[in-house]
């Protein structure tokens, strides 16, 4: 895994925060010690595939701005309304609910303009629109609204997690693939690395989270079941990574790492 102080310094690369206290909340939450596990995989896994460079560094910082965002938003009252996130007060509770609001929609505004600063080409483009494609009303913001109106099925539970969570890790994963030009038949591999990587991730969430509420794989299906999934997706990630003659070592420790993970 890419050291954090890594991905600390590049976030700095392309974000310069002002004095105004939209700035101070965008950097409280850049720093407040996310695991940074979406920009090191993005990157490692370029690094498998020998295509670091400052595009792939943009990708993998706007990814970041893109993850806090949501997390920034998601804790608001009328999201999930938490007033801790990271062990720290959450963006609205250390400053207020305004600023978390435009913190949100500024980190948002920071991933486009850091991407947008990269170097044009078919690939980059198309590594961008599948970001965004990702995280959007088809992604992560899907995720969002079919958690809040409720699972009440196993199903629709695999549901929101495939979007909410695994979409994310989806681009982390494929993301060096596309800006390599690698054939379609290649990248869905990556695709399905990450969708099953993502739902492990999102169940090893729900069994840390011991207040996890009714969309929550512990509620609907039981412990016992949910860490039995867990070893299930864990097995089909690893599978899948045998598929592709590339070095992704580090996705198979991430995965054996979130397989018994503490935090
Ligand atoms: C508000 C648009 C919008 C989306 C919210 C990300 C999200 C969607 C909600 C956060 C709640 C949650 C449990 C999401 C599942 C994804 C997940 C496990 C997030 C936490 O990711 P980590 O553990 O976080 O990588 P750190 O703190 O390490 O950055």
């Amino acid at each position: 895994m890419t050291a954090e102080t890594d991905i600390d310094k590049l976030i700095y690369k392309y974000f310069a925060p002002a004095e105004d206290r939209v700035s101070q909340a965008m950097k409280y939450c850049l720093d407040s010690g996310g695991k940074r596990v979406r920009p090191s995989l993005l990157l490692e896994t370029a690094r498998s595939l020998g295509c670091v460079d400052d595009n792939i560094c943009r990708l993998a910082v706007a990814l970041e701005c893109i993850h806090t965002y949501s997390l920034v938003h998601d804790d608001l009252p009328c999201m999930d309304n938490d007033d801790f996130r990271r062990g720290k007060p959450s963006c609205h509770r250390q400053f207020d609910e305004a600023t978390a609001v435009l913190c949100g929609d500024a980190l948002l505004n920071l991933a486009m303009e850091i991407v947008s600063g990269g170097t044009s080409g078919e690939n980059y483009l198309k590594c961008v629109n599948a970001m965004f494609s990702n995280s959007g009303f088809k992604g992560m913001i899907r995720g969002q609204i079919l958690d809040l109106a409720g699972s009440g099925s196993f199903e629709g539970l695999k549901e929101i997690a495939v979007n909410k969570t695994a979409k994310m890790i989806v681009s982390a994963i494929s993301i060096p693939a596309i800006y390599m030009g690698l054939p379609q038949y290649r990248i869905e591999v990556f695709g399905q690395i990450g969708t099953n990587l993502g739902v492990a991730y999102q169940v090893a969430d729900d069994l840390l989270d011991e207040q996890s509420g009714e969309n929550s794989f512990v509620t609907v299906i039981g412990k016992e079941r949910s860490a039995e999934l867990l070893r299930q997706l864990t097995g089909k990630t690893v599978e899948c990574l045998r598929k592709l003659p590339y070095d992704l070592s580090h996705i198979e420790k991430l995965a054996l790492f979130n397989l018994r993970r503490q935090f």
